[in-house]
């Protein structure tokens, strides 16, 4: 069976921060990808087991470990109407019983995480959908994999990976505030962090580094698919990243949370089926690390420079002081407000200075 065009095997290159420059220490799977799916799921689950002890053997052997493992629940024919959210339990059973043997094999390999990617949790029609019954599904199928994840001592960080679209035409993951949201609902946001990739960022509409920033300010940034799209295409190419204006941005964010610990920089890439010599391959992940070391440096001067962190600062002074920063504490009234717009009118127009700190960002690039 020709596998569809999203089923391809995530890169297992791994760019943790903490590695020595020589050594890529980590790597990532798909269930799938690991070994083939079975005719029935006990098949498949030998076919894991098999392959799972090789990689284990390996990874004793070369100190090489597992940053995350998922599971594919989106390439068979039987999730093509959802996994957690299939209009049929049936389906949602076998995603579960999917789901149930990959973190017995998360643990099984000491893998630092576990991403949840709900390639086919959404929806192409709304005419036979009940959105609000899918989404308390997917919920409460989370919840399982909480139950389970706790019962059998496995330690990893569980992590979901936003997209917007494609497949579905409207994925209920769609960005990261969309999955923030979605977890607090349902009451699992101390359960989860975020696997951003900025190929699904710009698919939402959104610039490079936006998910990167928004998961991060809300404390729920927990790796990062670091690739790249075309956004000029609107597709998801899943490039390299080569973009140093890009790279920093996302590398001033994981500094300004303190790391990205047990995350990493995953290559969800591929080189472009022009690029078709050998080293190509070898190019497209060297330089790729280098376009994020070299982010990394540039947001390590930008943050020690501290000028666009003190502009930044000003610009919010009005709300370290007075009712300002009663507003900021939370305990402000509608009628101080007022008052106070009778006292002072109108607010003086204040420069955005959006040109300043971009001719400033680039000083660093
Ligand atoms: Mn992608």
């Amino acid at each position: 069976m020709k596998a569809p065009r999203w089923s391809r095997p995530r890169s297992v290159f791994v760019l943790p921060l903490s590695s020595s420059p020589s050594l890529v220490k980590y790597y990532t799977f798909h269930d799938r990808d690991m070994s083939p799916e079975g005719s029935t799921l006990e098949e498949s689950n030998k076919n894991l087991d098999e392959i799972t002890e090789l990689a284990r053997h390996l990874q004793n052997q070369t100190g090489v470990k597992v940053l995350w493992v998922t599971c594919n629940l989106f390439a068979h024919p039987r999730y093509m109407n959802g996994a957690a959210t299939n209009p049929d339990f049936h389906v949602l059973a076998y995603a579960s019983a999917q789901v149930k043997k990959g973190l017995d094999i998360a643990k099984k390999l000491g893998a630092e995480n576990f991403v949840f990617w709900g390639g086919r949790e959404g929806f192409l029609s709304v005419h036979n959908t009940d959105v609000a019954a899918e989404l308390k599904h997917m919920a409460n199928f989370f919840k399982m994999a909480i139950k389970y994840k706790e019962k059998i001592g496995l330690k990893c960080q569980f992590l979901i990976e936003p997209k917007p679209k494609e497949p579905c035409k409207h994925q209920y993951d769609y960005d990261a505030m969309s999955v923030i949201g979605f977890l607090k609902h349902y009451g699992l946001e101390s359960h989860f962090k975020l696997n951003i990739e900025p190929n699904h960022t710009t698919l939402a509409g959104h610039s490079y580094e936006h998910d990167v920033v928004m998961a991060s300010a809300f404390g729920m940034l927990g790796s990062v698919d670091s690739n790249t799209g075309s956004p000029d295409l609107g597709w998801d190419t899943d490039q390299f990243p080569m973009d140093i204006r890009n790279t920093t941005l996302v590398m001033k964010a994981i500094i300004e949370q303190g790391g990205l610990q047990p995350g990493g920089l995953n290559f969800d890439a591929k080189v472009r089926r022009e690029s078709t010599d050998l080293e190509d391959l070898f190019v497209a992940h060297i330089g790729a690390m280098d376009a994020f070391a070299r982010g990394l440096r540039n947001a390590v001067r930008l943050i020690e420079d501290g000028v666009m962190a003190g502009m930044v600062k000003e610009r919010y002074s009005s709300f370290s002081h007075g009712l300002g920063q009663k507003v900021e504490d939370g305990c402000g009234t509608l009628e101080e407000m007022e008052a106070f717009i009778e006292q002072n009118g109108e607010p003086r127009a204040t420069s955005a200075k959006q040109e300043k700190y971009e001719s400033i960002f680039n000083h660093y690039i």
